[in-house]
């Protein structure tokens, strides 16, 4: 179970955020703002107390926490995110986490490791890496390697084709993962009960589960079924804006 949520508010710098598709058009940023706050209103509705930090306009993507860090309830790691432009997002995050953790409970990726948060993927008392554009191997052997002194057993997979790693899979409470075709296969997962996620909704590959409850994008009827069916209780959010920068459900908070 989840307690907390961080989010950063969007900056007006949103309508330039790196995405890799430029055709769905610029994000309305006064939209946006209103899609942000379903979102929190969504988590606090699943019962987390979410601590909302200002926008920093000097980066444009940094309403995307999930890529600066990763939280246990009493530990966290600060990322190198792989993308230049999202670097310094990480010290205002450093920050932030100082009102949750003590200096010494704050670990960090160095350089020349590269790590952002969207390929760390929970499952179950496992983690999973992606090793992806935006996370290299150094990035994902000092990630494991902090892991394993904790006791959390945790292994590297290859993402190709898809921003992150959680771009494309979603791990459900009760070993249970949303993907889309080109993880299904994939042998790390083969122990885990999948729900495939048809081509056409590939974007609510990425979903959200929070205390029992899972928020989906707003638009996605077939797996907003198949979560219903399965018994969920299911939260709509719409993401257009942020889907025109490649963001998801997860990118927008850190949950511990
Ligand atoms: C980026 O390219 O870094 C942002 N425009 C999108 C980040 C999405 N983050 C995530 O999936 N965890």
């Amino acid at each position: 179970m989840f307690r907390y949520a961080v989010v950063r508010r969007p900056a007006r710098s949103l309508v330039s955020g790196l995405t890799s598709s430029p055709h769905l058009g610029t994000p309305d940023y006064e939209k946006a703002l209103r899609q942000h706050d379903d979102y929190i209103r969504a988590l606090e509705a699943c019962g987390l107390s979410v601590t909302v930090l200002e926008a920093l306009e000097e980066y444009p993507d940094s309403c995307f926490v999930e890529d600066t860090a990763f939280c246990l309830p009493d530990r966290a790691v600060l990322t190198n995110p792989g993308a230049s432009s999202r670097k310094g997002e990480v010290e205002d995050m450093e920050r932030a986490l100082r009102s949750f953790y003590t200096p010494d409970r704050i670990f960090r990726i160095r350089a020349p490791g590269t790590l952002e948060g969207g390929d760390i993927l929970r499952a179950g008392g496992e983690v999973f890496v992606g090793l992806s554009d935006r996370t290299n191997q150094e990035g994902a052997i000092q990630f494991l390697n902090l892991l394993r002194d904790w006791g959390i057993p945790g292994q590297p997979v290859p993402v190709t084709g898809v921003l992150h790693l959680k771009t494309g899979l979603s791990f459900l409470e009760g070993g249970r993962l949303l993907v889309t075709e080109e993880f299904a296969e994939y042998p790390p997962f083969r122990d885990f009960e999948k729900i495939p996620v048809p081509e056409a909704e590939a974007y609510a590959a990425n979903c959200l589960w929070v205390n029992g409850n899972v928020l989906v994008p707003a638009g996605f009827p077939g797996i907003r079924t198949a979560l219903e069916d399965l018994g969920y209780p299911v939260l709509s959010v719409d993401t257009s804006e942020f889907r025109k920068i490649d963001g998801g459900l997860t990118c927008l908070s850190l949950r511990f």
